[in-house]
């Protein structure tokens, strides 16, 4: 039976039913997701067969009400899922992340009952596919200044501009786009596949989340219905919202990936020798293999904190900014170091770290790049925005 690494015994701090539920994810990643993911990842194509049984398994909308078609869970489990999704791959993870936090979750927080009824079943289940559009191609970071717009002609809005790197939007049935209205307050509108002049073309040649499809959001007139418009929301902080939910699934879901690395680069240790013996009793090796341990467990526990937190509705999104941060640089260098201690075998496919280590590269930076949560917390301690 798989067993990860618990050095802290932070499993105790868990309730039975997040331990049932966490069984149920890694059961169904060990079974549909490691077998194959490597090959899908090699001829950098998206597992689609996948998104329904992500919907059985409840890896969509686990925190939203079961009356919406959710599974009603807390935040606990939400992150508890998230890990064991990106422990077979960070692709797996952005979808359901994508589909939360960032599609079901605005429409559950911010639209009105008709939406909520008409949208969140559908993409619950993974009948629909969600895509998120924020980031443009010249406004990353700083989302506030996009260009992407829509004008009011009475009964329909007009909407005009692009999005690029969307996580699944080759494939999305409904788009969450944040757009500017006539006054340039930015709000929410869903988009739908087959609306006139709405494409959403693949982006081709990625290193880095190759087993994912990441493509562009285009808006060229498109008639979109008023009721589209999700009334409840305006201003930036509706798509950061959403970003402190995805934000808190990736603390959580980055430790899949290191453990799974730090597990094979044990195993591997263990067993091969050089010089007579297993490199697992070279020193070095060994700094390696404790260093990464102490690190997974110290992400272990930040992750656990904002889950309590989470559910008492008391994390703030600087602190979300401080365990995305932390925890995914943790996951990059174990990765990197975990591929070390495989020596060539380490860029092997037949190994998952390489593949880890090259998905990392885009965690990293989506969701907000290392160095903008950063200032983010220098915004918290200082009182000084570094953005102004
Ligand atoms: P600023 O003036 O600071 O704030 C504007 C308004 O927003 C409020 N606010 C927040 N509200 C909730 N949560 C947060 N985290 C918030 N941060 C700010 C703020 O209070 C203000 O409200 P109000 O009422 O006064 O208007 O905004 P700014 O323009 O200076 O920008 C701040 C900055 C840079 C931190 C922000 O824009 C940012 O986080 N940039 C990074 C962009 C980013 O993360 N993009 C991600 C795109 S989506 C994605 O990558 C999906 S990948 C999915 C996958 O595959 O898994
Ligand atoms: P830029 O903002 O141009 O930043 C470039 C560099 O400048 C970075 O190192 C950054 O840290 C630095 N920088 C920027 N501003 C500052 C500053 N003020 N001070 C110091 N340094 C600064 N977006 C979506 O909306 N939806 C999605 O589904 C989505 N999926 C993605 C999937 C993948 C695979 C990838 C790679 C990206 C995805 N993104 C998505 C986009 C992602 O959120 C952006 O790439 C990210 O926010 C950074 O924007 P940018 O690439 O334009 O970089």
């Amino acid at each position: 039976m798989y067993n990860p690494p618990d050095y802290f015994l932070v499993d105790e701090l868990l309730s039975d039913e997040h331990k049932i539920i966490r069984s149920a994810v890694r059961d169904w990643v060990d079974r549909s997701v490691k077998p194959i993911i490597d090959e899908y990842a090699q001829k950098h194509a998206y597992p689609t067969h996948l998104i329904k049984e992500m919907g059985e398994i409840g890896a969509f909308g686990p925190f939203i009400p079961e009356k919406y078609g959710g599974a009603g869970l807390d935040q606990m489990s939400y992150g508890l899922i998230m890990t064991e999704l990106e422990r077979g791959d960070s692709a797996i993870r952005s979808t359901a992340s994508v589909q939360t936090s960032l599609v079901m979750y605005p429409i559950y927080a911010f639209g009105n009952e008709e939406q909520r009824i008409k949208y969140l079943p559908k993409l619950a289940t993974g009948e629909w596919v969600g895509a998120y559009g924020l980031t443009e191609p010249n406004h990353g970071s700083d989302p506030g200044s996009m260009l992407t717009h829509f004008e009011d002609k009475g009964d329909h809005y007009l909407l005009n501009g692009s999005k690029i790197w969307i996580t699944n939007s080759p494939i999305a049935d409904v788009a969450m786009v944040w757009a500017k209205d006539e006054e340039g307050i930015v709000k929410g509108i869903v988009v739908e596949k087959g609306m006139e002049g709405f494409t959403a073309p693949e982006i081709h040649n990625k290193w880095s989340l190759r087993a994912s499809y990441t493509g562009e959001l285009i808006f060229d007139n498109v008639k979109v219905p008023r009721e589209n418009l999700l009334p409840n929301i305006k201003g930036l902080k509706g798509p950061l919202m959403c970003l402190n939910s995805a934000r808190y699934g990736i603390a959580w879901g980055v430790i899949g990936a290191a453990i799974d690395c730090y597990d094979t680069a044990l195993q591997y240790a263990l067993e091969r020798k050089q010089f007579g013996k297993p490199i697992a009793s070279f020193q070095l090796q060994q700094k390696k293999l404790a260093e990464m341990l102490t690190e997974i467990t110290k992400a272990q526990l930040l992750a656990w904190r904002v889950g309590v937190l989470r559910n008492e509705n008391r994390a703030t999104p600087y602190q979300i900014s401080m365990a995305k941060r932390n925890n995914v640089e943790m996951a990059l260098k174990v990765a990197r170091e975990s591929r070390q201690i495989l020596g060539a075998m380490g860029i092997s496919g037949d190994f998952p770290i390489m593949r880890h280590m090259m998905n990392l590269e885009s965690v990293i930076t989506y969701e907000g790049t290392h160095d903008i949560h950063l200032l983010i917390t220098g915004q918290d301690i200082t009182g000084i925005s570094a953005f102004e």
